[in-house]
């Protein structure tokens, strides 16, 4: 399988993550690509690609042109106003206030965010625009012919709304993978987001759409981030209707109790029959994730592969999240093994 990968990447290299009250190292480093890009290469995995440069219009079929450019000149905003640390949103329009966008730099980060934890600082633009390069190349490759292929996208992209970063994402790298697709004459895309958050900004995309079908295997929201959306009550709207699926799961789970989620989905993948399936793939489902609560072992991730193959579709992977950066190269890797064959 091919890799799509860049180094520019290591642009994002903030120094903050609000967590426990405190500024900590981010768990979402440079380290986790580099790593996931060594297992590839000494498990042979196959050629390695920088992307292509797609421009801003295919991110524009899925993000607002607003939040594009705040995206590009928010670091500048920041340091033009004359602030000392990295950029972090801390106000947002709460309840029974109004929702329109100020002037001042502190209010446009909250306007355009949802969470806290994901600092901005030079380097995130080009790194955020890179890593959707990575998908959209990745994306040209099956659409040419290739069975599947993994971009090893870094940001990650679930938790990016059309106009909205939160979540270490910044723009929906899945999202923009299955636009692309449907752009391109496929009719009907599937994604299935096996990351352990909730794939708020995926859903909310498409949640009034009927061609494409979006559904997030995830921890339970009601314990975890992003603590405000991805309960099974949401099905979609008008359209949409019917074409969102969550599946919820309490701390602890077994790759056995998750992968009947796995099969259910599956199952609702094929109901819908889609021409090009994208999965959002992360392994922090693993049992060593420093901030989930999912029991995965390295070999289920063969498994996993496994089963996505066995779909039968064009494949796009977009990697997403994982924290333990010591098992995060074998992990991810070996979704690609299964799909391919390996035991
Ligand atoms: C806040 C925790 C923030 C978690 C962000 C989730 C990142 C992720 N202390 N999404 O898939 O992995
Ligand atoms: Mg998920
Ligand atoms: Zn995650």
């Amino acid at each position: 399988m091919k890799t799509v990968f860049s180094p520019l990447h290591a642009r994002r290299t903030v120094k903050t993550e609000l967590d426990g009250g405190l500024l900590i190292e981010p768990h979402e480093k440079p380290s986790r690509a580099e790593t996931i890009l060594a297992r590839v290469r000494n498990q042979a995995l196959g050629e390695v690609l920088e992307p292509e440069e797609f421009g801003l219009e295919p991110i524009k079929r899925v993000h607002t042109a607003d939040y594009v450019s705040f995206l590009e000149t928010c670091w500048d905003e920041w340091v033009a106003a004359g602030k000392p640390g990295e950029a972090i949103p801390a106000v947002w329009a709460g309840r029974g206030m109004r929702h329109r966008l100020p002037k001042d730099i502190d209010g446009r980060l909250g306007y355009y965010s949802f969470a806290a934890e994901t600092s901005i600082t030079e380097g995130t633009w080009d790194a955020a625009r890179a890593s959707a390069n990575v998908a959209l190349t990745a994306q040209k490759l099956v659409a040419g012919g290739e069975r599947a292929v993994f971009a090893l996208c870094r940001p990650p992209g679930h938790h990016a709304h059309a106009d909205l970063f939160g979540g270490y994402c910044f723009f929906n790298n899945a999202a923009i993978t299955a636009q692309a697709f449907r752009d391109q004459g496929y009719q009907r895309v599937a994604i299935l987001d096996v990351d352990f958050h909730h794939g708020n900004g995926t859903q909310a995309i498409f949640y009034n759409r009927s061609d494409v079908l979006t559904i997030s295997l995830h921890g339970d929201p009601d314990l975890v981030f992003p603590h405000f959306l991805g309960f099974e009550d949401e099905i979609g709207e008008g359209d949409g209707e019917g074409y969102n699926l969550n599946l919820v799961y309490p701390p602890n789970t077994p790759y056995s109790t998750w992968s009947q989620g796995l099969e259910t989905a599956c199952r609702q993948i094929e109901a819908f029959r889609p021409t090009a399936l994208v999965v959002a793939l992360g392994v922090d489902t693993f049992e060593e994730d420093p901030i989930s609560f999912f029991k995965l072992t390295s070999g289920d991730y063969l498994t996993l592969g496994k089963r996505i193959e066995q779909l039968g579709l064009p494949t796009v992977f977009t990697m997403e999240g994982g924290y333990d950066v010591e098992a995060i190269g074998v992990n991810a890797v070996n979704v690609m093994q299964g799909f391919e064959g390996k035991e």
